[in-house]
């Protein structure tokens, strides 16, 4: 599932990144923002079950300037914690062990995954994919046994920047203290914040810093208000932390000294694999939205593949198949045949000819070549090639059209530009492959030629007499002339003793017999063009065509990979675990 989630995240950035205008840029910050805490969770839940006793956490949470690092600095007893009028001054999770070593702490590089430990002094503005972990040497009478954690602010302007971080830290905690001044607990910044931590389930104090003598009730109730607002768990405990002018720092009242201890004793990790799975369930369908969203582009794409194909199907058998001017296929089985008759008088040339006739399947590349001039003047050929032109300018009509509709339009686009630039590439490999179909076709047709000879060999009366025709002995030479490259293919469809001929036998004792064999030959290369040419070739490449969109473009995660991720999502709560 982490796997899983990264992936995910790293998609939305990918496509972020690109600031494209169809792209929605807050809704897409949103769910990276979402992607992070949700992994953040999962590394969480991975750290509890590989440390049964890890150093207590408690984050120092809220909007820039509201007094954190302040905070910290009073917690700890020290000054450790970098304060400053400027807004944004911390910008890096810095964390604190109190009365915890630096080596029970040794599992939270792990959880911090890419971000890396840094000494604190190391920390620059130029980097913000680290933290930084240090040893707290004053004595500390406020805090329990644990880490605190000092935490950049959500709400400035420079904070989009280094918000992975707080995200981490905040979620890494067991405990969250919420610091607000006065002029910042009402911002909306605060509110989504804390509502995103619900499904945290964190024990939760409030600090409500830089507070005028006189004002805490009041402020509390509004703060009360906009909690339940957010949140509906109980509004927590509220500590005022009132404006020290000459201090300059929070002085932690008095009545609350042991407040962080009784709220470190409320710290239940127990139902954490409960919690993250309902966390994931929780915006799961909303994060997969644009990747089912492909998913459906995919299935409509393949859907107007399949409709272009047929048209193409539809197109073969009209034009050639069923048009009487264009088949040629068995008009040229016909001309075998009366290479086999062995016509008297051409008995000598036609024997020759036999021999290139019979070819055994492995030969028939070898003697391909002899025939190529028979592909070339082919109208089968040239007719299948302009079909899958058309049938390619059809689809990129459609794509053009999809895109223009609004609907996942940016994965249209794109995939028009792929189609675009691969056509000529696409166009190539069917005509090679139309090619190599026709010589291979050839051994059917001679087939078809052995049948009606031994058919005709039943039937003396029927062979004698085509034999003894004058206008066989012509058919046959205009047989032999288009082996020879004389003619071409269509040559011989319109030569009138090969009409003849074909009459002749047509008329004939084995009429009906012809009949048959020429719709079997007919139906056998409808099926031969349909799955060698439109669906082997063509179909094939457009099908995964959509697998070389770009991710900076498309999520291009795959419906086996999501059902898999789906499956761990459903499973029972250790499932989670295992991961
Ligand atoms: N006088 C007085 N000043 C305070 C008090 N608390 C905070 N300040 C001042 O407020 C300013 C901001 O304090 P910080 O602790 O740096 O605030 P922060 O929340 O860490 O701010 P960022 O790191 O920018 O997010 C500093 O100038 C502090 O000296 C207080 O109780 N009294
Ligand atoms: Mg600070």
């Amino acid at each position: 599932m982490l796997e899983f989630i990264q992936l995910l995240r790293q998609r939305y950035q990918a496509i972020l990144n690109q600031q494209n205008q169809l792209v929605d840029t807050p809704l897409f910050q949103q769910r990276i923002d979402q992607l992070i805490f949700a992994e953040a969770f999962i590394r969480k839940g991975q750290r509890l079950v590989a440390n049964t006793k890890p150093p207590l956490q408690i984050a120092v949470v809220g909007p820039t300037q509201a007094g954190k690092s302040s905070l910290v600095n009073v917690l700890l007893n020290s000054a450790a914690a970098g304060v400053s009028p400027l807004a944004g001054y911390t910008i890096h999770p810095q964390g604190f062990c109190q009365g915890v070593s630096l080596a029970e702490c040794s599992d939270l590089q792990h959880y911090f995954g890419r971000f890396e430990c840094l000494a604190q002094r190391d920390l620059t503005k130029q980097r913000h994919d680290c933290y930084s972990l240090a040893e707290n040497t004053s004595a500390s009478t406020l805090l329990p046994a644990c880490v605190l954690w000092d935490t950049p602010d959500f709400d400035s302007i420079d904070s989009a920047t280094y918000r992975e971080g707080v995200i981490r830290a905040v979620v890494l905690a067991d405990v969250i203290i919420l610091v607000v001044s006065k002029e910042k607990y009402a911002d909306q910044s605060v509110w989504d914040m804390m509502a995103m931590l619900e499904d945290l389930h964190q024990p939760t104090l409030i600090c409500l810093n830089k507070l005028a003598e006189g004002s805490e009730k009041v402020v509390v109730q509004s703060l009360k208000e906009k909690w339940q607002q957010a949140r509906s768990d109980a509004f927590p405990g509220v500590v005022p932390l009132f404006y020290q002018k000459p201090a300059g720092l929070p002085v932690w009242p008095e009545a609350d000294v042991h407040r962080l201890a009784r709220l470190a004793d409320k710290v239940n990790v127990k139902k954490q694999p409960r919690f993250e799975q309902l966390l994931l369930q929780k915006y799961w369908s909303e994060w997969l939205k644009p990747v089912q969203q492909e998913h459906q582009a995919l299935i409509e794409w393949q859907a107007l593949i399949d409709e272009v194909i047929a048209q193409a199907l539809a197109s073969y058998q009209r034009d050639f198949l069923s048009h009487p001017h264009h088949y040629e296929t068995f008009q040229q089985a016909l001309a075998e045949l009366l290479v086999l008759l062995e016509i008297p008088g051409l008995a000598g040339v036609l024997a020759g000819a036999r021999k290139a006739l019979t070819w055994p399947v492995r030969q028939l590349m070898k003697l391909g070549s002899k025939r190529l001039h028979i592909a070339d003047t082919s109208q089968e050929i040239i007719l299948l090639n302009q079909i899958a032109e058309h049938t390619l300018i059809q689809l990129a009509d459609h794509v053009l059209d999809k895109s223009e509709q609004g609907k996942q339009a940016l994965w249209w686009k794109e995939l028009g530009g792929l189609l675009r630039r691969q056509r000529p590439d696409i166009v190539q490999h069917f005509q090679v492959a139309a090619k190599n179909y026709h010589l291979a076709f050839q051994q059917d047709v001679e087939q078809t030629a052995h049948h009606l000879y031994h058919k005709l060999q039943e039937q003396p009366m029927v062979l004698n007499s085509l034999r003894a025709t004058r206008v066989t002995a012509d058919a046959a030479v205009i047989a032999l002339t288009l082996h020879t490259g004389g003619i071409g293919v269509h040559d011989l469809v319109i030569a009138p003793a090969m009409l003849t001929v074909t009459s002749l036998l047509a008329e004939s004792a084995i009429g009906s017999y012809m009949h048959n064999v020429e719709a079997q030959l007919k139906q056998q290369q409808l099926n031969t063009v349909k799955q060698t040419l439109f669906i082997g070739s063509i179909s094939k490449i457009l099908i995964d065509l959509p697998g070389q969109l770009s991710t900076r473009t498309s999520f291009n995660i795959s419906p086996e990979q999501l059902y898999k991720a789906q499956q761990q999502l459903t499973e029972k709560r250790h499932g989670l675990r295992l991961l």
